[in-house]
């Protein structure tokens, strides 16, 4: 640890664990873009908000920039430390605080996983609703830097409609308690609110209050072939119609056949252009005859042409994984992402058009569409090339996606449904805000974090 400044930091923080470990930096610098090579300065585990508050301080006066890091599993480069940055993991801060039955609330230090939130609320005969496939190595403060959403939004929202209250440490070092768990607070600007979704770039979440709910009655997992988009739209509307909807999923034949050759099991003997996983209440007798006569219907209309309703949990998980298996599975292509969404009124038209222009801008490019169309949320991942180099590949895509914005914007979509602007869609941002949104952001940011110390150089 030559550095002076971090002979420096330890003695201001004594027992503060610090590493500068080659091994270290390099996990800890990175997400799961792998776009950038990472190059943190060191590696620092709070254990306290005392020690986080300590850490903000000494970076404030020492001018060095902070990348606060969770799980990494971000898909935007919001985690990336690839400039010298203080890495703040909030590793060692991953504790259950307390559960209110009253309120019904949980709250949890930064660091608990997504998934042990889901199992305290369990234990407590409640659901934390939000989940997603990462939800094993992603961490609670990460979801809120990056309101994440995930598979059950349609039915619940993103994560910012769960969060009650924020204990937040400011790019001053300044501890802001927001909301402190009300469920109504008219007094003036909810900065509660400002922080979820800034990406790190206000301040490090510290603590959390968590919204629970009951959990859904018993529900089953209907897998769905379908032979084209605009069958799969009919599809959506009448299941919105007859059944009580947890989750709309749906991906093409290449990602199956990538899902597949990662060991997934093959669902249908032959192969389909689209395919729906759909999870929907089934509680009783009524509820089953509803979702058959939804089958029924869809068959009969050509919408769907072949189908599978899950008998077990086990069945229902290894309908699921063909959808949740796809990320991981496309991984070793070194995917570009796409993460776009449009009102779901506008998913037909959006979408023509955009395979129209995909198979014109990426004719020898494998491209794979799946997604959350049921809240009109597309991701859209290109292969690379064996041949292609990383630069030549990103370049090629990124000239696509001058032209995908255009598309995006005159059906009134956003860059970034979900996994956030971080440094991959940067230079996109100002096709979706304007520049007085922009400015008024870099306001905020400049109000929060006045030496600009937080999370540099992502989102804006
Ligand atoms: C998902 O929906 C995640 O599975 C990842 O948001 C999407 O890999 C992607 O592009
Ligand atoms: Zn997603």
């Amino acid at each position: 640890m030559t550095d002076p400044r971090l002979s420096d930091l330890l003695h201001q923080i004594p027992g503060l664990k610090v590493s500068t470990d080659p091994g270290d930096l390099e996990h800890h610098g990175r997400d799961w873009t792998r776009r950038w090579r990472p190059a943190p300065l060191a590696i620092v585990w709070p254990a306290s908000v005392d020690e986080v508050q300590a850490v903000v301080r000494w970076a404030h006066g020492a001018g060095v920039a902070i990348v606060p890091s969770g799980g990494r599993t971000g898909l935007s480069g919001g985690a990336v430390a690839a400039h010298g940055e203080l890495v703040v993991s909030l590793d060692r801060m991953n504790r259950v605080l307390g559960f209110d039955p009253i309120d019904r609330t949980l709250t949890v230090q930064p660091g608990v996983p997504l998934e042990t939130v889901q199992n305290a609320a369990r234990e407590h005969g409640l659901l934390y609703p939000v989940d997603f496939a990462a939800r094993g190595s992603c961490q609670i403060g990460g979801n809120i830097a990056t309101n994440a959403g995930g598979i059950r939004v349609i039915r619940y929202g993103n994560t910012r409609q769960w969060v009650a209250g924020l204990k937040v440490v400011t790019g001053t070092g300044e501890l802001l308690d927001l909301n402190r768990g009300l469920i109504k607070n008219a007094s003036g600007y909810d900065l509660r609110h400002l922080v979820i979704g800034s990406e790190g770039t206000l301040g490090i979440v510290v603590e959390a209050t968590l919204t629970l709910t009951s959990p859904p009655p018993p529900s089953q997992v209907m897998l769905l072939a379908v032979p084209a988009m605009d069958a799969l739209m009919k599809v959506f509307a009448e299941a919105r119609h007859s059944l009580r909807l947890e989750a709309f999923e749906f991906f093409t034949d290449r990602a199956l056949r990538h899902v597949l050759a990662h060991g997934a099991q093959q669902p249908f003997e032959e192969t389909h252009p689209f395919y729906v996983v759909t999870e929907f209440d089934a509680a009783d007798d009524q509820a089953e005859a509803a979702a058959l006569g939804f089958f029924e219907l869809c068959m009969e209309e050509g919408w769907v042409v072949d189908g599978v309703i899950s008998s077990s949990d086990a069945q229902a998980a290894s309908l699921w994984r063909l959808r949740e298996g796809i990320t991981e599975s496309l991984a070793p292509h070194k995917p570009y992402k796409n993460d776009v969404s449009v009102r779901i009124s506008a998913v037909p038209a959006f979408m023509a058009e955009m395979e129209a222009l995909l198979s014109e801008g990426y004719p020898h490019f494998e491209v794979v569409w799946f997604g959350h169309i049921g809240d009109g949320n597309l991701h859209i991942n290109v292969l690379k090339p064996a041949e292609l180099d990383n630069a030549r590949f990103v370049e090629q895509c990124e000239h696509v996606t001058t032209l995908l914005v255009d598309t995006l914007a005159r059906h009134g979509g956003s860059i970034s449904a979900e996994h956030g602007i971080g440094l991959v869609k940067k230079p996109w941002l100002g096709s979706v805000r304007s520049d007085a949104e922009i400015a008024l952001m870099r306001a905020i940011k400049a109000a929060w974090d006045p030496k600009g110390i937080m999370n540099p150089g992502k989102l804006l």
